[in-house]
């Protein structure tokens, strides 16, 4: 049987490309949508999807006069953040998988999916997305294509890569694309599913419209899928800030950050220095705030690049003082999703520079006070808008060729323990810093928050194969670098006896990036340590802190009991990776042990 356009009737544009259709028509027998609508990405399509959208209830227009071309949407109460439980690799063996994946065997999952998706989209449109990771004509681009239910979905694709005509060219009439199948379904977390099959270039999507489980091209592909084929490529698809830091002689260095979900990649990625470093020549501009894709240059120098075309950043938190770029940025043409609404049409958050309003809707549109007990909005709420809107984007983040790297930031949120700031001795002592970081958990994925969990890389979520061979994948890269970046270690979080942050973090992380680039260059000393490398305190720029010095040898004391219980949780978690954990690491571990 072939679908026709009598049976499901089609709008928009078809690509000339075989296998394209046929995997169209195929999914469209599956699902059985009443119809199927080819996305061009134009203008004219957005505001035809946003009318629709707003026509079934799915977004609310916000003031256009305060906010325009911005829309609320509420998600399902269920659905407001990554289902870890319910994600997937589907690996031939669960050895591929490794021991940090939940794993289906390729066959079981189909089988279960294909009965999930079976008649999933029963009187309702399926928008056929084509879309592109990475700038147009660049080698590492990718090319995707997401069949799914959900305009809010479309519209968020639409502000987050490259959709429609930019990634058809790019595919051409028989180039390679990820399947990426997706329905809502009901919103049931106990009907969600969330599947990767590496070997098949697809993704399988079912029971979520939210953020890493639905817009297929970010975590699911540039990280799940991107991190696979990093392996058997050569290059490395990380979940990291990709920015540059202007100094006084106005050169950039470009630097690359991987903090875990919520622990500050888009505060750093738009860091607005305080007004004395500004003053000196120092400024940062921003290439990408959550994933970076790395490969070695002919020249043997690590070149990244960003995959993403837009931003869907955390909102509670974010204000003129903390981020004013990002206020920029959500300030026209936004979808907000699950903040709160004001009578006047605007929204507000926590952490917003308005004080709590008197009266407004909470994120699931109940009538909220500051009496009520709870947070108006939910603290995973976000704002999606296209790069574009970044009054301080890099003029080369739309680089094919990616810009060159001379810093790599471990970080998590750390309470305890961990210091402010630490270089490695080396690529391997940063690749044990990068193997052994820990964070907090946070909002951004569904469970208990505050735990203190292992999380390699701030990839554990996200590593779409055995996290032992994606050490020695590290190791390995070093390896092709004739000078490999330096790899540093940060820890913004870490609270004095009182239980309050000892560092101020946001725009005087500058402080911070100020030492870093220094030392990428050559310019200023460091103090060996038993942990790594660490500034004089006379070498950090403290002008203008309050009580910086005693602030800063706070942060940075190192507690060699609490490091000595550090190190024995780090060889724990070394442990479940078995033989294919690298002895370089473990030995890495052993050296600092000795130093202590
Ligand atoms: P994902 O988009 O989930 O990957 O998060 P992210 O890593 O981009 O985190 P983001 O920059 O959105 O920050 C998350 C939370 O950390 C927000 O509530 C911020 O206010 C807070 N935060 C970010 N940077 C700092 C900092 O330097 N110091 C402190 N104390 N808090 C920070
Ligand atoms: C994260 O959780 O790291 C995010 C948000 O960036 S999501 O798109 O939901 O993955
Ligand atoms: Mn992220």
């Amino acid at each position: 049987m072939s679908i026709s356009s009598t049976t499901i009737p089609a709008q928009g544009q078809r690509p000339n490309h075989a296998a394209l259709q046929r995997w169209v028509e195929e999914s469209a027998r599956l699902c059985q949508p009443s119809t199927i609508v080819w996305c061009d990405g134009s203008a004219e399509e957005a505001a035809r999807l946003q009318q629709r959208a707003v026509a079934d209830g799915v977004l609310i227009p916000l003031n256009q006069q305060a906010l325009p071309g911005c829309f609320l949407h509420r998600s399902h109460p269920n659905d407001t953040a990554r289902t870890e439980r319910c994600t997937f690799i589907c690996t031939p063996t669960k050895e591929l998988a490794g021991p940090t994946n939940n794993w289906m065997a390729p066959d079981d999952a189909y089988a279960l999916l294909r009965r999930e998706f079976s008649g999933a989209m029963r009187g309702r449109a399926m928008y056929v997305v084509p879309f592109l990771m990475g700038p147009p004509g660049s080698v590492l681009a990718k090319v995707g294509v997401e069949l799914t239910d959900s305009i809010y979905v479309v519209l968020n694709m639409r502000l987050m890569t490259g959709m429609g005509g930019i990634a058809l060219d790019q595919l051409g009439r028989d180039g390679a694309f990820t399947r990426c199948l997706h329905s809502v379904g009901t919103y049931d977390p106990d009907h969600r599913y969330i599947c990767h099959f590496p070997q098949d270039n697809a993704i399988w999507s079912f029971g979520s419209g939210y953020g890493g489980n639905a817009l297929l091209g970010k975590k699911c592909l540039a990280l799940r899928i991107g991190s696979y084929l990093g392996q058997h490529e050569g290059w490395l698809a990380e979940h990291m800030l990709l920015m540059g830091v202007k100094d006084p002689t106005g050169a950039i260095t470009y630097l690359t950050g991987a903090f875990p979900s919520a622990c500050g990649k888009t505060n750093l990625a738009m860091l607005t220095p305080p007004a004395a470093a500004l003053a000196k020549g120092w400024n940062t501009e921003t290439l990408g705030d959550d994933i970076a894709w790395m490969a070695p240059d002919a020249q043997g120098a690590l070149r990244a690049m960003n995959p993403e075309h837009g931003y869907f950043g955390v909102v509670p938190g974010t204000s003129l003082t903390t981020n004013p770029t990002a206020m920029a940025i959500m300030s026209h043409d936004t979808i907000y999703t699950n903040v709160a609404l004001l009578p006047d049409g605007t929204v507000w958050w926590e952490g917003k520079d308005e004080p709590p309003p008197a009266q407004c809707l909470d994120w699931q549109g109940q009538p909220w006070a500051p009496a009520c007990g709870h947070k108006a909005a939910h603290p995973n709420s976000r704002f999606t808008a296209p790069l574009t809107h970044n009054p301080h984007l890099s003029p080369k983040a739309r680089d094919p060729c990616g810009v060159p790297v001379s810093a790599i930031l471990f970080g998590g949120w750390r309470s305890a323990t961990v210091p402010l700031i630490l270089e490695a001795f080396d690529w391997a002592h940063g690749v044990y810093l990068g193997a052994t970081m820990a964070s907090e958990t946070t909002a951004a994925a569904t469970g208990q928050t505050g735990v203190v969990r292992r999380d390699p890389m701030a990839m554990l979520p996200f590593c779409g194969y055995h996290m032992g061979d994606y050490f020695r994948h590290w190791l390995a890269m070093g390896a092709r670098l004739k000078s490999p970046p330096r790899i540093f270690l940060v820890n913004w979080f870490r609270n004095d006896a009182r239980g309050q942050f000892l560092w101020p973090g946001f725009g005087d992380n500058m402080r911070i990036l100020q030492w870093i680039t220094d030392r990428c260059h050559g310019r200023v000393g460091a103090i060996e340590t038993p942990l790594g490398w660490m500034p004089r305190v006379e070498d950090v720029n403290l002008s203008g802190l309050d009580r910086g010095r005693e602030r800063l040898e706070q942060a940075q004391a190192i507690d060699r009991d609490a490091w000595k219980r550090e190190i024995a949780a780090q060889r724990e978690f070394f442990a479940q990776f078995g033989d294919r954990m690298p002895q370089e690491l473990i030995a890495q571990s052993e050296r600092v042990l000795q130093r202590l």
